[in-house]
């Protein structure tokens, strides 16, 4: 599955004169955030900027992506940017990367492998991102509370870690997870786990909605409207993104806290290449900063947001 374009239509050339040839291997495209994280990539690696990219959307299957990232070993790319869908699995193919000098900056998500096997990181800190929606909801919640979450991708450094903060910041309050099931970052598959959540509890035993992004949020608005619900009163929800459907349902009440995940790393990650390849070194990890929005501040950002 998948699918591979080259930035001018023709299989990627050696004869470019300048270009930088780079191979971007991106997840698929799950949600809100990642359209704008690929148009970001896309923008930043154009022609214009003397790269020649070669673009690969998985569609989240994790052995598509590792294939992606072979072919362009094997065609010989200059460098090679991975946003890769799960942590594990990598060392094959980042030391294959390796042997054939082709050096790998990764965008986005992490991967458990060492780090001696990549040039550079750059993204988000995702745990940071769920300790601050666990503050809001330990600090909105003092009475006893059920709460359904919505993971995402399995085995994704943004599901794990956003799990983790959120988790320790609610340590001790008495905010009780009574299910968590993954909606793999997109909007059907939020609403198909919150339609499974509210059969199973009813909507009355469930008071707050954590989602691990604004797309599954979404779709979980329309599972609790069509059960009968308010989303936003009856239920709370509480997301990560801050895409912009997703801020126009905090503006409308719809969801009640969001914390940004900044999708706009495709100049940084474009420098990091041109960096690398001549030779300069390099920050190992760059975490580019988020905040966070209630109702009222969605509506003031709304107008100025760019994604
Ligand atoms: O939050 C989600 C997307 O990896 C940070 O992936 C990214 C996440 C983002 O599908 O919407």
């Amino acid at each position: 599955s998948g699918d591979t374009e080259s930035s001018d239509g023709a299989a990627p050339a050696d004869g470019g004169g300048d270009m930088i040839t780079v191979g971007f291997a991106q997840t698929g495209s799950e949600s809100g955030w990642r359209s704008a994280n690929t148009e970001s990539m896309k923008t930043a690696f154009s022609e214009d900027n003397g790269f020649d990219l070669v673009f690969n959307a998985a569609d989240n299957d994790p052995a598509a992506q590792i294939q992606a990232v072979r072919s362009f070993i094997n065609q010989g790319v200059d460098a090679i940017v991975i946003a890769p869908i799960v942590e594990d699995g990598w060392d094959d193919v980042l030391q294959e990367a390796s042997d054939a000098g082709i050096p790998v900056i990764l965008e986005d998500r992490t991967v458990s492998a060492s780090d001696d096997l990549y040039a550079s990181w750059v993204g988000l800190d995702f745990q940071l991102e769920g300790q601050k929606a666990g503050e809001w909801a330990a600090e909105t919640f003092t009475e006893p509370t059920n709460m359904v979450v919505l993971e995402g991708t399995t085995g994704s450094a943004p599901a794990n870690d956003r799990a983790t903060g959120f988790d320790m910041a609610i340590e001790g309050t008495p905010i009780e997870k009574i299910d968590s099931q993954t909606g793999d970052f997109t909007r059907d598959g939020g609403k198909t786990v919150m339609e499974s959540f509210l059969q199973k509890y009813g909507a009355d035993e469930i008071d707050l909605v954590y989602a691990h992004n604004d797309d599954m949020a979404l779709g979980a608005i329309e599972a609790i409207e069509a059960a009968g619900a308010v989303p936003g009163e009856d239920i709370m929800i509480v997301s990560i993104d801050a895409v912009h459907d997703g801020m126009q349902a905090l503006a409308d009440g719809k969801i009640n806290y969001i914390v940004e995940c900044n999708p706009l790393l495709g100049d940084k990650a474009a420098e990091l290449v041109k960096a690398v390849l001549a030779g300069d070194s390099v920050e190992k990890r760059t975490i580019v900063e988020d905040q966070a929005f209630d109702q009222e501040a969605a509506i003031e950002a709304l107008p100025n947001r760019s994604y």
